[in-house]
């Protein structure tokens, strides 16, 4: 049975990518192209200098470290920018829900992000008094598939990663939390996340009607 749960931010509980997408967009603009929601599908669950090379990739510009720097920090600011307006009413359908009937049952609950900005975020949507512990991309170095952030996050839960059950939407996650030896929720696509033991189209599906 499940001890620990262990969720992914961007995706599973809100949805920031549509918020990364506008300021990797407008950084690609202020370089002279065009970046695609297509193109940003590939930097869901990616780090922030890792996402900065695939897109600096699709425009073919090659920047110098100290640019490319600049580049990142330029874009996290138009992204704080974004994501100080966010709001409870933004937690992706039944996500609130599932953590509170989570922590009913007993089972701890801790977040495995590659974001800097997690912490922020939760609490803006007014849910971070809800995990008992946060490992986002202030505390790891490896990213998804890497197993590291989920690894540290059943640590902090004082949990073995069999006892913890990782929920993920990007491919990388769900493999990084195999990797980790949790079982993995797959939240999308049954056909990109195939490796996952379950996959469901969102948190909404898992929240049980109680009458
Ligand atoms: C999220 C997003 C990624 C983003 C990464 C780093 O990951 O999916 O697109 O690049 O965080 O974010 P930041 O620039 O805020 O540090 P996750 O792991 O929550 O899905
Ligand atoms: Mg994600």
């Amino acid at each position: 049975t499940m001890k620990g749960a262990i969720f992914d931010l961007d995706g599973v509980i809100v949805d920031t990518a549509k918020y990364h997408y506008l300021a990797w967009r407008a950084l690609a603009r202020r370089l002279g192209f065009e970046f695609t929601e297509a193109d940003n599908e590939r930097l869901k669950g990616v780090s922030r200098m890792e996402s900065l090379r695939i897109l600096l990739e699709v425009g073919g510009v090659e920047a110098t470290e100290a640019e490319r720097e600049q580049m990142a920090a330029d874009k996290n600011d138009e992204y704080v920018d974004s994501i100080s307006k966010l709001e409870p009413s933004e937690i992706l359908p039944g996500a609130k829900e599932y953590l509170l009937q989570l922590r009913e049952r007993g089972v701890k609950i801790a977040l495995g992000s590659a974001s800097k900005n997690a912490a922020f975020i939760l609490a803006r949507l007014g849910i971070a008094e809800l995990f008992d512990a946060v490992i986002d991309g202030t505390k790891v170095s490896k990213a998804k598939p890497d197993p590291e952030v989920f690894l540290a996050a059943s640590a902090a839960l004082a949990l073995p990663p069999s006892d913890c059950v990782v929920f993920e939407d990007a491919e990388a996650g769900v493999q990084a939390g195999i990797a980790a030896g949790c079982r993995v929720v797959g939240i999308g696509s049954p056909h990109i996340l195939a490796a996952a033991d379950l996959v469901v189209s969102g948190l909404h599906e898992l929240v049980q009607s109680v009458r």
